[in-house]
């Protein structure tokens, strides 16, 4: 064989690998476009968008609208900010056995958190707000730590969940309650 016969042959499997790599690329496109458009599977969490650089200036996150309040149809909303490295509230305050809709958001990089023992799981990207909804169905003293990576003080960065009874579970007149 000569050696323009030898790159002939080296060309043509070389197309053939990269004609083999670009369906593979279009099946995933589709089977994505496919999920989205027919089937609305899309990234978990729904789409919210706020703006991080004024969470503490206007808004849902401001200071007096975090932790629990339950609304006047008796919606129970907990709103944390997930922020390096703490979380505020540092303790919440939540019912046993009652539908509980959590709202966290960042101002600053991306974290993740966790309530033990429950199926509360999700990231918290800046810019969004990830919703959960839960109900706890037991009492007492759950942890929840951030378990996205976030910087040098991540190993630090943990809050509290108090799961109450009804008759402990008691809002002020403003419909806030706090771990006090
Ligand atoms: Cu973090």
């Amino acid at each position: 064989m000569t050696g323009d016969q030898m790159e002939g042959k080296i060309l043509r499997s070389e197309l053939r690998w990269a004609l083999v790599v670009a369906a593979v690329v279009l099946l995933i496109l589709a089977a994505i476009l496919f999920a989205g458009i027919s089937m609305h599977i899309n990234p978990p969490s729904n789409r919210e968008y706020i703006d991080p650089k004024s969470l503490h200036l206007s808004g849902e996150f401001t200071e007096a609208n975090l932790g629990t309040s339950v609304a006047a149809d008796g919606q129970v909303t907990t709103r944390i900010i997930t922020t390096q490295f703490a979380f505020v509230p540092q303790c919440v305050v939540v019912p046993v056995d009652r539908q509980v809709t959590l709202r966290f958001t960042s101002p600053d990089v991306i974290h993740g958190i966790l309530v033990t023992g429950t199926n509360v799981n999700t990231m918290i990207v800046p810019g969004h707000i990830s919703q959960v909804h839960t109900i706890f169905r037991k009492t007492g003293n759950l942890l929840m730590p951030c378990h996205e990576f976030c910087g040098m003080g991540h190993s630090q960065m943990l809050a509290r969940v108090r799961v109450v009874a009804p008759d402990q579970f008691k809002p002020g007149p403003d419909g806030r309650i706090s771990c006090g």
